[in-house]
């Protein structure tokens, strides 16, 4: 019997990559750097997860000319703090909505009394902001662990934020089941030694998910119950 579900965030819980995309391009504007991120270059650049992993990707894949600075590091990371709070604005201004089925999922989760926890790459103030924003005023008690960031040195596909969330839960890889919408998520769990349904969402629907146990468009016709079913079924079919 499956104790946790441990939630990716961005593509997962919401389709929030297409935020993170303007939040990106809203900071470069502020810094007057004739950047811009298309959907299809993000579409790509989003193989590198992390926000200030991704923009030194872009710098070093692009080989970008940067202003004149003394620490590329800091410079990136002021950057990325700006592309943050353009972010938390949008999703105050309700710009996310839940993908369909996560919120009567997770309810039907809490009522069976199956753990709930987060392991996502985007920084924390952002999944406060997104959690607040979808769920108000229960948002602090549907997680009991979030797990986000820079939290661990090495993010996905490195299954280091997964260990971490299993460590606070004091689980073992064997209780859980890990929601995802990407490859870099589903290796970061796979690696971890979690089964894995994937949910592709508009930016990850071209990717190849063999690792995972279940692929499902969405979780609408899904309860908890029904998943750890067909996980174990599939599992056993395998041998
Ligand atoms: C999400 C990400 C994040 C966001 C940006 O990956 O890669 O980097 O795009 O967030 P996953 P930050 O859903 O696999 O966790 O800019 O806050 O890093
Ligand atoms: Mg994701």
């Amino acid at each position: 019997m499956y104790k946790a579900i441990i939630f990716d965030v961005d593509g997962t819980l919401s389709e929030t990559e297409e935020i993170h995309r303007r939040a990106f391009n809203g900071a470069f504007e502020t810094r007057d750097l004739s950047w811009h991120w298309d959907r299809i270059l993000y579409r790509d650049l989003l193989r590198v997860t992390g926000g200030k992993e991704r923009i030194r990707h872009f710098m070093q894949a692009h080989d970008r000319e940067l202003p004149t600075v003394t620490n590329v590091g800091d410079w990136v990371a002021e950057l990325h703090r700006i592309k943050t709070s353009f972010y938390t604005q949008m999703i105050e201004s309700d710009m996310a909505v839940l993908r369909p089925g996560i919120r009567d999922f997770i309810h039907a989760a809490k009522i069976k009394g199956i753990r709930l926890a987060i392991a996502t790459t985007t920084s924390v103030p952002n999944v406060e902001a997104l959690l607040a924003s979808a769920f108000g005023r229960d948002s602090q008690d549907i997680f009991e662990v979030i797990c986000a960031g820079d939290c661990v040195p090495t993010k996905k596909p490195a299954p280091d934020i997964y260990l971490r969330a299993l460590e606070l839960l004091g689980l073992d890889p064997s209780d859980c089941i890990a929601i995802e919408d990407s490859r870099n998520g589903l290796l970061s769990a796979f690696l971890a030694g979690i089964d894995t349904l994937v949910t592709p969402s508009i930016y990850t629907d071209d990717q190849s998910f063999d690792e995972a146990v279940l692929i499902a468009g969405n979780l609408s016709d899904l309860t908890p119950q029904s998943i750890f079913d067909t996980v174990n079924e599939t599992l056993s079919a395998l041998g």
